[in-house]
């Protein structure tokens, strides 16, 4: 093994001891689980730290729309980031500064694999996909946006959840020098979000690390952040840090704020009406901005499907639960 000069060494190699007992136990989790991974010292994925560095090595996903994606605009600068702001160009505004990196997550509660893995362990020997998928915010609009991610089901088994564990719960980083909004009340921080383990093993979520084939922007929830195409955009949490198992289901950011608005389900769904407005239609965004492939129509507004258009592949999840009470 080459041992490298200090100067050689960006801050995310430098692990302590502990972390990396952790990182070998998390390789040797992935090579029992049927990964790539090599027993030894494997390469760390490379997810680039510079602003829109391109990401290599991307295979295209069975599970893409085709429908057609935003502009590279309206993804970056219509952003929903309480950390950064409420309006929806705060995020894009106040995150230029926040750094991405080192970054690590933390892995608790009651699963065989626990510890504290920097972002390249975390990412490492995972295939990026780009997956396609349309993000149905829950305030009635949305897009269709090129993800580039890895499979959230793939992380989860890696860390082996004991029976017990039916949720899996994640954070975004508490940081109020850097996240301007955390320094208000306008969510309780830090930001919290859960799904089911049945959920989290679905093959539909992503861990996104990129977009438009280029590393995450800040304002998207760099570096690391959950997409579950079929639930409200809320649930997709950024800028994670934490992962915890569990057995009781979580209280949530949104939960806490105003629970008879925001269930933990949260599943796309026409027939349930948030409290203060329909969900039966949606605008996309841009759609309505001239030119665009929508212009024909001179409305931006279309339906919205059940399940945001995934129920093949997520309704049985939910059989025999009510999904008016369960929203
Ligand atoms: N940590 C954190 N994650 C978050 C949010 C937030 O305020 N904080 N907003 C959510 C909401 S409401 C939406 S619609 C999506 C928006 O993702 P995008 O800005 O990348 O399109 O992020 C979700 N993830
Ligand atoms: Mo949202």
């Amino acid at each position: 093994m080459l041992i490298k000069k200090p100067v050689d060494i960006r801050p995310s190699e430098i692990t302590s001891k502990e972390s990396y007992f952790n990182r070998r136990k998390f390789m040797q989790a992935a090579a029992l689980a049927g990964g790539s991974i090599v027993a030894g010292d494997a390469l760390p994925a490379i997810i680039p730290n510079e602003k829109r560095a391109k990401l290599e090595g991307i295979v295209p996903s069975e599970f893409s729309t085709d429908e057609t994606p935003n502009s590279y605009d309206d993804v970056t600068t219509y952003n929903n980031y309480y950390e950064f702001g409420l309006r929806k160009d705060d995020p894009f505004r106040n995150s230029q500064e926040f750094k991405p990196r080192p970054w690590s997550i933390e892995v608790t509660g009651d699963a065989e694999v626990t510890g504290s893995f920097a972002l390249e362990d975390f990412v490492n020997s995972q295939t990026l996909e780009e997956r396609i998928y349309r993000l149905r915010c829950v305030e009635a609009w949305s897009m269709v946006i090129p993800w580039v991610g890895i499979s959230l089901a793939d992380v989860v088994k890696r860390f082996k959840p004991l029976s017990k564990a039916k949720y899996v719960v994640f954070e975004t980083l508490l940081d109020r020098d850097q996240m301007p909004g955390q320094r208000s009340r306008s969510l309780r921080w830090p930001y919290v979000e859960g799904l089911t383990i049945a959920e989290a093993t679905n093959p539909l979520p992503i861990l996104a690390v990129g977009v438009f084939g280029e590393v995450l922007p800040n304002q998207n929830g760099a570096p690391l952040r959950l997409i579950v195409p079929w639930k409200y955009g809320f649930k997709s949490i950024k800028g994670i840090v934490r992962m915890h198992f569990t057995d009781k289901q979580p209280r949530t950011s949104w939960d806490l704020a105003a629970s008879h608005e925001y269930g933990f389900y949260a599943n796309v769904n026409p027939n349930v009406d948030h409290p203060r407005w329909s969900q039966a239609r949606e605008r996309r965004i841009g759609a309505d901005q001239g030119g665009g492939f929508q212009s024909l129509f001179s409305a931006s507004k279309q339906d919205t499907v059940m399940f945001n258009g995934y129920g093949e592949h997520v309704a049985h999840l939910y059989d025999g639960l009510d999904l008016k009470k369960n929203f």
